[in-house]
């Protein structure tokens, strides 16, 4: 499904150029790798947990080569690495989060763009209408993105934020990665009319439902929701229907509630092998390429595994310092006992 229509001067977005092809082929393995390694250190034990994104390459380096970080502001769940990657944003602050360091991530939101991690279910959705809207407020043409997932969409939070974006005209792009899980719920047992874009019509937001394993189409649609919130139109809805391949996080076994053959006939396409096969047919790329992209992704694991490594940990008085711009009774108090016990003051 697709109401969102085509800008007032009739252009569609320009097509990716042969260079950015091979840049976004690129993210998508590096993504690959990082996301394979940052499984195998929570075995290892060098972080205590992640949220792994296999087979949702497409979805995730797609939409965030899509944003402006000059300008625009991303709000993710706890599974956007790929995301964050596309954006530029250093991994090892990214994955520190993952290590349990510092709550979000250590990446500086303001400069990154990119809103700390968050974990509690549909809590980016209302911050990031909140954002949007003071960008309307401040004649701003910056916009937002914020991802959910198909279980997030049945979330209050969820009807409240796109209720409230449509009637102020908030630019906001609600990315739904509709992965086909939540947990150990199938979508199909949780997600009611059987499409969150198909839920747009109801609160006047236009819809786009893509194929999420195809990072071409998936790069089209957010470019075309970006122009479409930069002009002042008000949100639009992705959804980009793709397929959680693994755990839904390093504590989960899948095997508890699909079997191997429904997880394997509901996959779909790969998304890399896809976008090889595209680029090797179009002959933008050939083996070479593909070794070096290899190469450079398994080196760039490296580094970030070193870096991980090599973190400390956080003062802990950071707890209390950073909650409020200005520190509440409760708060102090609370911060003093914790001094009191752990510094010995
Ligand atoms: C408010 C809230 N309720 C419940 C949870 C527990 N929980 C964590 S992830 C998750 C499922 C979310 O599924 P979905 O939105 O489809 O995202 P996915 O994990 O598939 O990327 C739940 C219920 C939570 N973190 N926050
Ligand atoms: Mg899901």
């Amino acid at each position: 499904m697709d109401t969102l229509p085509l800008p007032d001067d009739g252009t569609a977005a320009a097509p990716p150029t042969p260079d950015e092809l091979r840049e976004l082929y690129s993210l998508m393995a590096a993504v690959r790798r990082l996301d394979a390694s940052a499984v195998a250190w929570q075995r290892q034990g060098v972080i205590p947990g992640y949220a792994p994104e296999l087979g949702q390459e497409a979805a995730q380096v797609g939409s965030g080569y899509a944003v402006d970080t000059s300008r625009d502001f991303v709000f993710p769940t706890y599974r956007e690495m790929g995301v964050a990657r596309a954006m530029g944003v250093d991994m090892v602050e990214y994955m520190s989060t993952h290590k349990a360091t510092w709550h979000g991530g250590l990446h500086d939101p303001k400069t990154s763009r990119l809103a700390p991690i968050q974990a509690v279910v549909a809590g980016s959705v209302l911050h990031a209408v909140g954002w949007a809207h003071g960008q309307t407020l401040d004649g701003s043409d910056a916009v937002a993105m914020t991802y959910l997932g198909d279980g997030a969409s049945s979330q209050g939070d969820v009807h409240e934020a796109m209720n409230f974006a449509a009637v102020m005209k908030a630019p906001v792009v609600f990315f739904v990665q509709n992965n086909g899980w939540a947990i150990s719920v199938p979508t199909e047992r949780q997600v009611a009319g059987g499409s969150v874009a198909a839920r747009g019509a109801g609160y006047g937001i236009p819809a786009l439902q893509v194929d999420g394993n195809d990072v071409l189409a998936v790069l089209e649609a957010t470019r075309r929701a970006f122009a479409h919130c930069r002009s002042g139109k008000g949100p639009v809805i992705i959804e980009a229907m793709t397929y959680r391949r693994g755990p839904h996080s390093t504590s989960d076994d899948p095997g508890r509630y699909r079997s191997l053959d429904e997880e394997r006939d509901g996959a779909g396409e790969d998304p890399l092998r896809r976008f090889r096969q595209q680029l090797l047919s179009a002959g933008l790329a050939d083996e070479a390429f593909f070794a070096r992209a290899e190469a450079s992704a398994a080196a760039e694991a490296e580094m970030v595994r070193e870096g991980l490594e090599a973190l400390g940990p956080r003062p802990g008085s950071e707890m209390f310092d950073l909650v409020f711009q200005e520190t509440t009774p409760a708060l102090e108090s609370q911060s003093a006992s914790w001094r009191e016990e752990s510094e010995h003051v």
